[in-house]
C-alpha cells in the first residue's frame, strides 16, 4: 500500500481527482493525510468530506527553515512513501527536499522547461504561444527544475483568455497526476540520483509527453 500526503494551498482539485481515482481505479494506495499551508484552503474540507486527517500549519515560525523542518515532522508522522505537492505554493528548502529524495512529486501548469515560476498562463498568452500544458515532475532543491514524469500538452485558441486556457489545463492536470500515482502505487517510476526510470528503462525528458500509456 502506496501511503501518500498530499500538500496543498487552496482549492484541491488535483487533490480530489487523486482521491477520487485511487477510489475509482482501485490503485493500491491511500492519501493518509493533506496539510495546508493555509487555514482557508477548500481542499482542507475535501479531505474531510474524503474521511481523511486534514491538517493546517500555517507560517508562524518566522523562517522557511524552521517551518520546513516542523513540516517535516507533520509529514513523517504518517510515515509516507510518497510526497505530492498539489498547488502547494510555498519553495521547499533544500535540506526537506533532499530528506524526500525520489518520494516528492509535483505539479506544474507549464510544458516545463517552459515557463518556470508564476503565472503560467498569462505569461504564455502574452508570449503567443500556440501550446500550453502541465507537467508532472520529481522535486529538487533547484525550483520547477526536477526531472520530469509525465507531461501533458493543450493547444491555446485565438482569444483564450488565461481562465479559459488554465481551466484547460486543469482538465489535463486532473488525468495525468492521477495517472503518476497509479504508477508509483505498481512501482513503475523511479528516481536514481538525477535520473528517471520508468518500467526499469531511463526515461528522457522528450519521452515524458509520450507515456501517456
Ligand atoms: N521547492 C523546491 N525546492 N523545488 C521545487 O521545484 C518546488 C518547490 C516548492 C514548490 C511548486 C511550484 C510550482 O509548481 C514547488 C516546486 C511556489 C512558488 C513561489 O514562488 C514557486 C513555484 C512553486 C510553488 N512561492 C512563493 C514563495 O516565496 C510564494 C508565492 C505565493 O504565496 O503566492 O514561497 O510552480
Ligand atoms: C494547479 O493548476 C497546479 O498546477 C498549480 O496550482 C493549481 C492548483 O490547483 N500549481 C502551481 O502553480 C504551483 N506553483 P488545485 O488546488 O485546484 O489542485
Amino acid at each position: 500500500m502506496l501511503r501518500i500526503v498530499v500538500l496543498i494551498s487552496g482549492n484541491g482539485s488535483n487533490l480530489q481527482a487523486i482521491i477520487d481515482n485511487i477510489h475509482d481505479d482501485e490503485m493500491d494506495a491511500e492519501v493518509v493525510a493533506v496539510i495546508s499551508n493555509k487555514s482557508n484552503a477548500y481542499g482542507l474540507q475535501r479531505a474531510e468530506q474524503a474521511g481523511i486527517k486534514a491538517i493546517t500549519l500555517e507560517d508562524t515560525y518566522g523562517s522557511r527553515e524552521q517551518y520546513d523542518i516542523e513540516l517535516q515532522k507533520k509529514i513523517d508522522t504518517h510515515q509516507p512513501d510518497l510526497v505530492v505537492l498539489a498547488g502547494f505554493m510555498r519553495i521547499l528548502s533544500d535540506d526537506f527536499v533532499n530528506h524526500y529524495h525520489g518520494k516528492l512529486i509535483n505539479i506544474h501548469p507549464s510544458l516545463l522547461p517552459k515557463y518556470q515560476g508564476l503565472n503560467t498562463h498569462q505569461r504564455v498568452l502574452d508570449a503567443g504561444d500556440t501550446h500550453h500544458g502541465a507537467s508532472v515532475h520529481f522535486v529538487i532543491p533547484e525550483l520547477d527544475a526536477g526531472p520530469l514524469i509525465l507531461q501533458a500538452e493543450v493547444p491555446i485558441h485565438k482569444g483564450d483568455t488565461a481562465e479559459e486556457l488554465a481551466q484547460r489545463v486543469h482538465k489535463e492536470e486532473h488525468i495525468i497526476y492521477p495517472l503518476v500515482i497509479k504508477w508509483f502505487a505498481e512501482g513503475r517510476v523511479k528516481m536514481l540520483g538525477d535520473k528517471v526510470y520508468k518500467d526499469g528503462k531511463e526515461l528522457l525528458p522528450q519521452a515524458a509527453k509520450l507515456h501517456l500509456i
